[in-house]
């Protein structure tokens, strides 16, 4: 970077100028290692969802009607994508809850489904524990019947747990990193 400034300087080019320049060329190199952008991260997930519920029969789901976010959770250096269906209208939702998608992402940009998990609630925190490479999720259970709680949701190798009102109760920790609702 010293070299950059100094040959600016060289040339003529003011001192301020060259430090913007060299801010610009700073924010361009750290924006072109994330590759994907939020929104072009969503509109990605976006085609990969609705190709993923068209091939089960599904009709494909409006952007408004799932809240997605985006973590890497294999530690591959790819974001993957965790999506909540709530919206009981979707089929994917009742009194138990909704339904929690967990996709990977791959080098191209698509997603690959990995898991479908029933009766889920917001908040959603991914930990910063692993099992099986995977980060292993905490989300909330509660309705038909059951006492509201947060419980962990551990990868067995293949996918997340397909019932979280089923898995170990557990309590949210600082390190816990709240990924979808309010913590609240
Ligand atoms: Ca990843």
């Amino acid at each position: 970077m010293k070299f950059l400034i100094l040959g600016m300087r060289q040339k003529g080019v003011g001192m301020k100028q060259a430090w913007i320049f060299c801010i610009a060329f700073s924010l361009c190199v750290s924006c072109a290692s994330t590759r994907f952008d939020d929104s072009e991260q969503r509109n990605l997930f976006h085609i990969s969802f609705a190709e993923y519920l068209a091939g089960r029969g599904s009709e494909s789901l409006a952007p408004d009607q799932y809240a997605v976010d985006f973590v890497d959770l294999n530690n591959d250096g790819i974001r993957d994508a965790i999506a909540l269906v709530s919206l009981w209208e979707t089929g994917f939702a009742g009194s138990g809850g909704g339904s929690l998608f967990i996709f990977a992402g791959t080098p191209d940009g698509a997603f690959q489904f990995m898991s479908k998990s029933s009766v889920t609630r917001e908040p959603i925190f991914v930990r910063q524990t692993t099992n099986r490479g995977w980060r292993d999720l905490v989300v909330r259970s509660a309705g038909g019947g059951i006492q509201p709680s947060a419980r962990v949701m551990v990868f067995d190798g293949k996918s997340y747990p397909s019932n979280p009102s089923v898995e170990p109760r557990t309590s949210i920790t600082q390190s816990d990193l709240l990924i979808l609702g309010s913590s609240e």
